[in-house]
């Protein structure tokens, strides 16, 4: 571990982290809400307010410091699109024709609540509202319309058919059947990799990142992507459901896994190597970034 990891204090910067992007998620929806019929406010507030580590948007704004930005509402604005299509996707894969989950970050999930039909209506609002979020944060950052061009499209590809919805096809039609190493590498990439990968490249446009310094964090951003994922089959392994605020599900819905594949140790040590990797990334390219340095670490070492 280098000096500068040892020396960031990751907790106090999440706890500062934490009412920002909430803040900025209550500006998103105080602007939403009130176009929307009653019956799907109570399931779109929900899904997006109740809680997790709002990884993404953390990312996304210490991705956009350490290209040089200056941390403003308007960043947060910008951060949270990400978590807006990230809660939408919560919202679905949920739902009782995916996942069929009806607990998730401690509280049970908007379709246990309000019903099935209102939540997978709820959650399409958001893929929308992210985009128009980020178009108009980006012009706010004094970015022009280019970047902002850019910034959308990145968002859009991250969340479509190459980036999670992919992921997510592949993971559903990949239950009960042993998928090869290269395969479940993949399906991952793009079901989770794509959007935390989004989440730094978004930063770094928005902050005017020339493409050495994009590169770079898209390489840190991969191997972190993949690091939380492999974490994640971990703790669906090993983690009680009142630690992981949901019902561990991999083993009951016949995913494949890191664990599965390879085994809890292998598992394990394939994180390690991937957060040495994503470090080895920002080092090597002289980025400056002890908030991104400790992220990589916090990402295999959390409890939920
Ligand atoms: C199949 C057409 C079609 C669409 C599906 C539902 C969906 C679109 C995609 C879902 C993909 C998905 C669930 C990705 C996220 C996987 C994941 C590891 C989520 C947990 O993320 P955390 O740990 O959660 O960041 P918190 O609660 O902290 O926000």
């Amino acid at each position: 571990m280098n000096g500068a990891v040892r020396e960031f204090d990751l907790e106090a910067f999440l706890a500062e982290q934490g009412p920002a992007v909430e803040g900025a998620l209550e500006r998103a929806l105080v602007a939403l809400l009130p176009t929307l019929p009653e019956p799907l406010r109570g399931p779109l507030r929900h899904g997006v307010m109740s809680g997790g580590k709002r990884l993404r948007p953390i990312l996304c704004v210490a991705a956009y410091e350490a290209c040089g930005g200056e941390v403003s509402d308007a960043a947060y604005d910008l951060a949270v699109s990400l978590e807006l299509i990230h809660a939408y996707s919560l919202m679905h894969d949920d739902l009782p024709c995916m996942d069929d989950a009806d607990l998730r970050r401690g509280t049970p999930t908007p379709h246990s609540i309000f019903g099935e039909a209102e939540t997978a209506k709820a959650a399409l609002v958001l893929i929308p509202a992210a985009s128009s979020q980020a178009w108009t944060a980006c012009l706010a950052l004094g970015r022009d319309e280019a970047v902002a061009g850019q910034v959308v499209l990145e968002l859009n590809r991250a969340a479509g058919s190459g980036g999670m919805v992919g992921g997510q096809v592949l993971d559903l039609f990949g239950e009960d059947q042993v998928l090869t190493a290269e395969e479940l590498d993949e399906l991952h990439r793009r079901k989770t990799g794509a959007l935390l990968t989004c989440s730094l490249v978004v930063g770094a446009l928005a902050a005017g990142a020339g493409e050495h310094t994009l590169d770079t964090l898209e390489r840190y951003a991969r191997a972190i992507g993949l690091a939380f994922q492999v974490a994640d089959d971990v703790l669906d392994a090993t983690a009680s459901a009142g630690d992981l605020g949901k019902n561990p599900s991999d083993a009951a819905l016949g995913k494949s896994t890191y664990v599965s594949l390879h085994g809890l140790e292998e598992a394990g040590r394939r994180a390690e190597e991937l957060v040495e990797e994503a470090r080895q990334a920002l080092g090597d390219a002289g980025v400056h970034a002890p908030a991104l340095q400790a992220l990589a670490s916090y990402v295999v070492n959390r409890k939920r």
